[in-house]
């Protein structure tokens, strides 16, 4: 039932903000606890260019709900913060990508878990070994060591205390 860990991203309509309301969202899915949330990361954009840094976290949850039953809940608050979808991988008001369903693989039209691009994202990884440093992902291995084969990047920790 456990270690399921949700990607948040958001780089419109103040990410910041996106982001911290997404967390509150996540605790009110029903049957589900928020156990642990990264620190916000600001990072440059993968994918074109020409659009605004992104904020990214990770969160974990413990959930009753199966993996796509918990799918519809995160649409449904991209949904509800107004996600429109403007272009291919560019910028969103927020994404909420499922990465890790406990130790389950899951590969369908809906759900790809784990999420393939975890490995290659440092957005991803460096928040995800921040709640989870003894993380060992179905069918990529240790976080230690994709971390270390992940070059940073521009990735920085954004204090909040600051803002
Ligand atoms: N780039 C960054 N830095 N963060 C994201 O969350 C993100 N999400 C995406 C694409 C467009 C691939 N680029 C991103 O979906």
């Amino acid at each position: 039932m456990n270690n399921i860990f949700i990607g948040l991203g958001s780089n419109l309509s103040d990410p910041i903000q996106q982001v911290l309301m997404a967390m509150g969202a996540l605790k009110k899915i029903p049957n589900t606890s928020v156990l642990r949330a990264s620190s916000l990361y600001a990072s440059s954009p993968m994918g074109p260019q020409d659009q605004p840094d992104y904020v990214n976290a990770v969160v974990e949850l413990a959930s009753e709900l199966s993996a796509h039953k918990l799918l519809d809940q995160l649409q449904s608050i991209e949904q509800q913060q107004g996600r429109v979808r403007l272009r291919h991988w560019g910028e969103r008001i927020l994404d909420l990508d499922m990465l890790i369903f406990g130790g389950d693989i899951i590969e369908d039209q809906r759900l790809n878990i784990p999420h393939i691009a975890i490995a290659e994202r440092a957005f991803v990884l460096y928040p995800l070994a921040e709640i989870a440093p003894d993380l060992v992902i179905p069918k990529l291995g240790n976080i230690v060591q994709l971390v270390k084969q992940c070059p940073r990047g521009g990735l920085n920790k954004i204090n909040l205390d600051l803002i």
